[in-house]
């Protein structure tokens, strides 16, 4: 019988259709990883393992997996899997694109309105008793409408959200490893060079998935090339940025402030410079955290899980 390993309590309904395929072995916890040790015994038996972004699937983990014939990962972004090793050992691996886009790129408006308008600051500041008077520039702003946004990352979500940007009245520029014309057809987003952007953008915004080519990109000779009052927002990867710099930008007035959602090191830590920061705006990587997509993403990792326990072609096979 085949064994499948989930790394994470999921929903009885999801639970249910996998044991139509083999023997469950879940994780009871849905808060907390599976402890390293544990996972790398558990695998030893599993023909199928249902991951989050907290397993790091690398030489040593492979080589316990004997039996593996699929890890489907529960995100679109796959650097906490070694592919090349994973395909050597004949493993198949899945991720979940396309059903968690829309939601994660509005998260990244969400952040992004929510970092122009200062809305954390206004409402501590309503929570602590200060909202004694009106002031003319009380907790006043940055406009998103008549803005330059920057788009770092002109994939599926990098598009969603320049599709957001179409009623506000933007110039969109974009950078990306290659060119989407459909982009610049359909959304009137202009590419440009990885320079030009942070030079010229109001708003620039990361949607980059965390490759050789992206990690550090946001650096302090990045930041340095930023307008002053430009607010920086990640939905990508946390290793993407460069944090020392961007704290030391920050801190300088180099970058009018940022919105994060991914950390190099999540969770962060509470005595972290960035928590104690007014402009700086950090979420707890809830990029695709809504009912219906965590739902789908499930889903998907099972429907994957099916297809390869059946001999058939996964949906969503990730290839390097
Ligand atoms: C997930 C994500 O919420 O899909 C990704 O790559 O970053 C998020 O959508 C997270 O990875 C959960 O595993």
């Amino acid at each position: 019988m085949d064994k499948i390993l989930v790394t994470r309590k999921i929903p009885n309904k999801f639970v249910q259709q996998l044991k139509q395929l083999g023997e469950v072995q879940m994780w009871d916890e849905e808060f907390e990883p599976m402890p390293r040790e544990q996972f790398l015994k558990e695998i030893e038996e599993a023909t199928a393992c249902f991951i989050t972004l907290s397993e790091q699937i690398d030489e040593e983990c492979l080589e316990h997996a004997k039996h593996l014939k699929i890890i489907a990962n529960m995100a679109v972004g796959y650097d906490n899997i070694d592919v090349d090793s994973a395909t050597k050992h004949d493993i198949v691996i899945t991720n979940t694109p396309n059903v968690l886009t829309e939601t994660t790129a509005e998260l990244g408006f969400t952040l992004m309105l929510t970092v122009a308008r200062r809305i954390i600051e206004a409402e501590h500041y309503v929570q602590e008793g200060n909202w004694k008077s009106w002031g003319p520039y009380l907790l006043s702003g940055k406009d998103v409408h008549g803005s330059t946004v920057g788009i770092y990352g002109m994939g599926e979500i990098g598009k969603s959200f320049a599709r957001r940007l179409q009623g506000f009245n933007t110039e969109i520029l974009y950078h990306n490893r290659s060119r989407h014309e459909d982009a610049e057809q359909q959304l009137n987003a202009q590419y440009v060079s990885f320079d030009e952007l942070l030079g010229r953008c109001d708003f620039v915004v990361c949607t980059a998935p965390l490759t050789s080519e992206t990690a550090d990109k946001f650096n302090a000779s990045a930041f340095s090339k930023m307008k002053n009052d430009a607010i920086f927002i990640n939905i990508g990867r946390g290793a993407i940025v460069d944090e020392e710099a961007l704290i030391e930008a920050l801190e300088h007035h180099q970058i009018g402030g940022c919105g994060l959602d991914v950390l190099r090191e999540e969770p962060i830590r509470l005595n972290h410079p960035l928590l104690k920061m007014k402009n700086a705006v950090i979420l707890p990587h809830i990029g695709s955290a809504s009912v219906v997509t965590r739902d789908r993403m499930i889903q998907l990792c099972v429907d994957n899980i099916k297809a390869v326990i059946h001999g058939e072609q996964p949906l969503t096979q990730v290839h390097n």
